[in-house]
C-alpha cells in the first residue's frame, strides 16, 4: 500500500511533529487543528511550542509546500488523529476530543482508507469507540477501510529524534490494518515496526508509562522513609543502584506531564477491582508535593508569611510544559499556607498562579527571600551559584527538591542547605 496524501487531526505535541515529519519526507499532508488560534499562528509562521528543533522542522514541512494547515479535514489517503485525551475532575477519560476528530473524518472517509489512532486511550476504544464512529459513513471497518492504533512513546525535549528512531507499535483492527499502518510509519520510522492487535497496543502504551508512575512512586515513598529514618535518600539510591538488577529512579516533588500523572488512570477507571497497585501509586504521586512543603516547614519553621521564591514550574526539565506539574501544586499548597510566594519559570514568564507574584528573572523573584526553593532541575537553575544567591539574598534557606545543586558547594558559601528526602545532613 503507498500514501501520497495524509491528513493529521490535532496540531499538538505529538500531532504536529509527526504531520511535519511526513511532510519533510514527500508525503502531501494536511494538518487541522479546530484551535483556530494555533491555525492562524502556524499559518503565520510561529510555532507554539516548544521543542528543540520542531520550529526549524515545521518551517521545512510548511516551506516545502507539503504542509498545509487549516481548521478542518479534507480527503486523503490516510488520517492520523493525534489529539489530547484529558482526564475529568473524577479521574476519567475524556474522550470527547477523539471522538470529535472520528466524527470530522466521517465525511471524507473513502474505501482502501487507513485511519490510525494515535492518542493515549483506555483499552477498547478503537474498537468499541472509534470503528463505529466512523462507520457512519455506511463504509465497514476492515472491509473497506483499514483501522489501528499505534501510541506515540517519545519523550518531550526528545521528540523529534525519538519520532524516528523509536520502535513503533501498530495494532490494527485486523492484519491488513496492522499492514497498512506499517506501510504509513515506514515512511520515516528508523525503529523496529512491530505489529499485534489494536486493544494489545492500547494496553502497552498505558502499561509502559503506568510501569514508570509506580517505580517513581517507589522513589518517591522511599524519599519519605529515608527522611523519617534519618538516611540521605540520595546516598541510599546510588550506593543500591550499584546493584545490577535495581535502577531506582529520582525522587522529587511529584509526577507531571500529560502522560504519565495521567495514563495509570485508566487502568484504575477501568478495573477499579484489579488495578489496586496503580491506584496507589497514583496517589503517592500526586501526594508528593504536600511532602515537600511538610519537609520545608521541617527545615525552615512556619511558612506563614514567609517569602519564597520557587524555581521552575515546568513538568520536568528544560521543558516548557506545565501540564500537571507537581511544582505548580507545590507553589498552591505554600499560597494556602500563608507564604509570599515568587515564582520565576524560565520557559514561560507569563503564568500566573493565583496569590502567587509570577517572576520574568532570577533577580526579581530571589530578592530578598527568606527561602530559595528549587522545584526543577532546568540546566539555567542548576547553574546558579550561591554567589548570585549572597548578593540577593544573603541569609536565605536553601531547599532543593530534586537534587540539582551541589550541597557542599552551598555549605561552604554558608548557606543553610537542605533537601528533600534527605533525613542525614538537616
Ligand atoms: N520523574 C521523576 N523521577 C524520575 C523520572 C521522572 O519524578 O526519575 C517525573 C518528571 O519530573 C515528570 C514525570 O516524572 O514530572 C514524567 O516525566 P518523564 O520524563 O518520566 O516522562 P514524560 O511524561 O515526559 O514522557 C513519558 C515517557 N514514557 C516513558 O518513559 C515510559 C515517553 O516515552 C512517552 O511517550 C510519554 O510519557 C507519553 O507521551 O506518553
Amino acid at each position: 500500500m503507498s500514501f501520497e496524501s495524509l491528513c493529521v487531526l490535532g496540531l499538538g505535541y505529538i500531532g504536529l511533529p509527526t504531520a511535519s515529519t511526513f511532510a519533510t519526507h514527500g508525503i502531501n499532508v494536511v494538518g487541522v487543528d479546530t484551535n483556530t488560534r494555533i491555525v492562524e499562528s502556524l499559518n503565520n509562521g510561529h510555532v507554539h511550542l516548544f521543542e528543540p528543533g520542531l520550529r526549524t522542522l515545521v518551517q521545512a514541512a510548511i516551506g516545502s509546500k507539503n504542509l498545509t494547515i487549516q481548521s478542518a479535514p479534507q480527503k486523503a489517503d490516510a488520517f492520523i488523529i493525534a489529539v489530547p485525551t484529558p482526564f475529568k475532575e473524577e479521574k476519567s477519560a475524556d474522550l470527547s476530543y477523539v471522538v470529535s476528530a472520528a466524527e470530522a473524518i466521517v465525511p471524507f472517509l473513502e474505501k482502501g482508507n487507513l485511519v490510525i489512532l494515535e492518542s493515549t486511550s483506555p483499552p477498547r476504544t478503537t474498537v468499541d469507540i472509534v470503528a463505529p464512529i466512523l462507520e457512519k459513513s455506511g463504509l465497514k471497518a476492515g472491509a473497506d477501510f483499514h483501522l489501528a492504533y499505534s501510541p506515540e512513546r517519545v519523550l518531550p525535549g526528545q521528540i523529534l529524534r525519538e519520532l524516528i528512531e523509536n520502535a513503533r507499535v501498530i495494532g490494527g483492527i485486523d492484519s491488513e490494518s496492522s499492514e497498512a499502518g506499517k506501510a504509513l510509519y515506514g515512511i520515516f520510522v528508523r525503529g523496529e515496526i512491530i505489529l499485534t492487535d489494536a486493544t494489545t497496543a492500547e494496553m502497552v502504551k498505558l502499561m509502559e508509562n503506568t510501569y514508570r508512575d509506580i517505580n517513581i512512586a517507589a522513589a518517591n515513598e522511599f524519599s519519605r522513609l529515608a527522611a523519617r529514618f534519618e538516611v540521605d535518600i540520595w546516598e541510599a539510591i546510588d550506593i543500591a543502584n550499584l546493584h545490577p538488577r535495581v535502577k531506582i529512579l529520582k525522587p522529587g516533588p511529584g509526577v507531571g506531564g500529560h502522560c504519565i500523572s495521567v495514563d495509570p488512570w485508566f487502568f484504575v477507571e477501568a478495573a477499579p477491582d484489579v488495578a489496586k497497585l496503580i491506584h496507589s501509586a497514583r496517589l503517592v504521586n500526586d501526594g508528593q508535593p504536600q511532602f515537600v512543603v511538610s519537609s520545608l516547614s521541617a527545615a525552615a519553621g512556619s511558612l506563614k508569611g514567609k517569602r519564597i521564591a520557587a524555581l521552575g514550574l515546568a513538568y520536568k526539565p528544560n521543558v516548557d510544559d506545565l501540564r500537571e506539574s507537581p511544582a505548580i501544586e507545590v507553589v498552591k499548597e505554600l499560597v494556602a499556607a500563608g507564604s509570599k510566594v515568587s515564582v520565576y519559570e524560565p520557559y514561560d514568564t507569563d503564568h500566573a498562579i493565583p496569590g502567587a507574584i509570577t517572576c520574568t528573572s532570577l533577580a526579581e523573584a530571589a530578592k530578598d527571600a527568606n527561602i530559595i526553593l528549587l522545584l526543577v532541575p532546568h540546566t539555567q537553575l542548576t547553574a546558579i551559584k550561591p554567589e548570585q544567591i549572597n548578593n540577593l539574598a544573603q541569609n536565605a534557606i536553601i531547599f532543593d527538591t530534586v537534587n540539582g545543586w551541589d550541597r557542599a558547594e552551598w555549605k561552604q558559601a554558608g548557606f543553610s542547605y537542605s533537601r528533600l528526602g534527605d533525613g542525614k545532613n538537616r
